[in-house]
């Protein structure tokens, strides 16, 4: 039996989103364990050097790391490998590799892009966040500009789309591969459906997430999803 099994997180941490979505999916008994984003080295120094988030331990006390890789090991112990059903084509290889590299890219720019979201963004995260007392207040009011001025408008740039705009060719490319089929994975959702989702998914708690409510396909995919969470 061993030890309840845990995932180290941040709340808004696009990567952690789709480790929590298979969890969801599979009705996991898995203990949640927030850790502090300005302390994450030191919190997560018992497993290792990796130093992000998520973590996950197993019953057995073993860590296993990287969101990709986690979710295929949660779904080859507890599923028998059936959300990865696919990974052997060149489809969905191809596709795991576009929700991690471009999708994943996508999230910054729609949550920082502007001075106001930026501002909406980290005083949100600084709420949802177990961040100490101190530090708290120093995310939401320091970290916006940062967010804003150097990170985000380098990829806002670097694109040339507003970023509702690329959310909304991102979600017409991925609905598109979906084929005529409910999911990516066909009747039934797989693990690129779970990428994509999480990415999809990590944007949820911040008002942004209206900007790509309007896309008719990739909202229906979105619910889709949410109603295959136990
Ligand atoms: N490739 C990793 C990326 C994880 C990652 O970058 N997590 C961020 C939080 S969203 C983090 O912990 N960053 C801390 C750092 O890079 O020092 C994954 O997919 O799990």
């Amino acid at each position: 039996m061993g030890q309840q099994p845990t995932l180290h997180l941040l709340n808004t941490c696009p990567f952690c989103w789709k480790v929590r979505g298979v969890i969801e999916h599979l009705n996991l008994d898995v203990k949640h364990v927030p850790v502090n984003g300005m302390r994450l080295k030191k919190e997560l120094a018992f497993a290792g050097d990796w130093g992000k988030v998520p973590v996950y331990t197993t019953s057995t006390g073993e860590h296993v790391v990287d969101s990709t890789p986690l979710m295929k090991h949660l779904d080859e112990h507890h599923n028998n490998g059936q959300l990865s059903r696919n990974l052997g084509d060149e489809r969905s290889q191809t596709w795991l590799n576009w929700a991690d590299t471009t999708l994943s890219k996508a999230t910054v720019p729609i949550l920082y892009g502007s001075l106001g979201s930026a501002l909406k963004t980290t005083t949100r995260i600084s709420k949802l966040e177990a961040f100490g007392f101190v530090s708290k207040r120093l995310y939401a009011w320091a970290g916006f500009p940062i967010m804003w001025g150097i990170i985000a408008r380098k990829r806002v740039k670097s694109d040339g789309r507003a970023p509702k705009q690329l959310w909304h060719d991102l979600l017409t490319e991925f609905t598109d591969a979906h084929e005529g089929q409910p999911f990516f994975g066909g009747e039934q959702p797989d693990l690129v459906d779970f990428a994509a989702f999480g990415y999809m998914r990590s944007v949820s708690p911040f008002p942004q997430f209206k900007l790509l409510e309007d896309h008719a396909n990739g909202m229906a995919w979105y619910n889709r999803m949410m109603a295959s969470l136990a």
